[in-house]
């Protein structure tokens, strides 16, 4: 072996080293944790933190398949936050019939009326909101946040959500709620994730609100509920 070849070979393992060090600077996978709390100041459950990054995405999460499922006459979980392009699976833990649909603009389906075999799982492919419900059962309602990227998260019944792997950059965090008025018109909060803040946290406030319908859920066990 001649001498440059040698070298080479001591420097093989520094080389790689180097690149692998440079590719997780790029990464960073840092962490922005969120609290979300409505005006009064009580936290808020059920509310999708989506950030909008302020530079192009190179490293795209390819989205996993997502499951909501249908227990005890309702959908769980009320609020689910999917990357476009998911796909999410329905199966109904129930003895009785269920049929879901939606009419939203975003993706409009339907699974007509299905027990025991779980049916083929639904794609939302464009970004939007698709609120779901029950031709059978008025009050079963549920909601999908379909995200442009994939950096989301959906708060805990404390108003925490916490979002990781975040690439390092600038980025504009952004609140979803059925309840929230005029949620594609907001500003967002900024947040700048580097070597510096790999740990990020950030209080947010809920807009106005306005009221959903829901309908009446007759008690269990009377009229036609004890039927269906
Ligand atoms: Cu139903």
């Amino acid at each position: 072996m001649n001498t440059s070849l040698k070298h080479l070979t001591i420097l093989k393992p520094v080389l790689l080293f180097l690149l692998i060090s440079a590719y997780a600077q790029a990464v960073l996978a840092a962490q922005l944790s969120v609290s979300v709390s409505d005006a009064k100041g009580n936290k808020m459950k059920d509310v999708v933190v989506f950030l909008e990054p302020q530079f192009e995405i190179k490293n795209a999460h390819k989205p996993v398949d997502k499951l909501i499922d249908q227990r005890d006459k309702e959908f769980i979980p009320y609020v689910t936050a999917v990357q476009a392009g998911t796909s999410i699976r329905f199966p109904n833990n129930d003895r009785i019939r269920h049929h879901v649909y939606s009419f939203s603009r975003s993706k409009s389906f339907e699974i007509p009326l299905y027990k025991d075999v779980e049916p083929k799982p639904v794609l939302f492919a464009k970004p939007g909101v698709v609120p779901l419900g029950c031709n059978i059962h008025d009050w079963m309602k549920a909601y999908v946040f379909v995200s442009k990227t994939p950096y989301f998260a959906v708060t805990d019944a404390n108003g925490k959500a916490q979002i990781s792997d975040l690439p390092a950059g600038k980025y504009l965090a952004k609140l979803y709620h059925p309840r929230l008025k005029n949620w594609h018109q907001q500003q967002g909060k900024s947040v700048q994730l580097d070597d510096q803040n790999k740990r990020a946290a950030l209080d947010m406030k809920m807009g106005q609100m306005k009221k959903v319908f829901s309908a009446f859920r007759p008690p269990t066990g009377f009229g036609a509920s004890a039927y269906r």
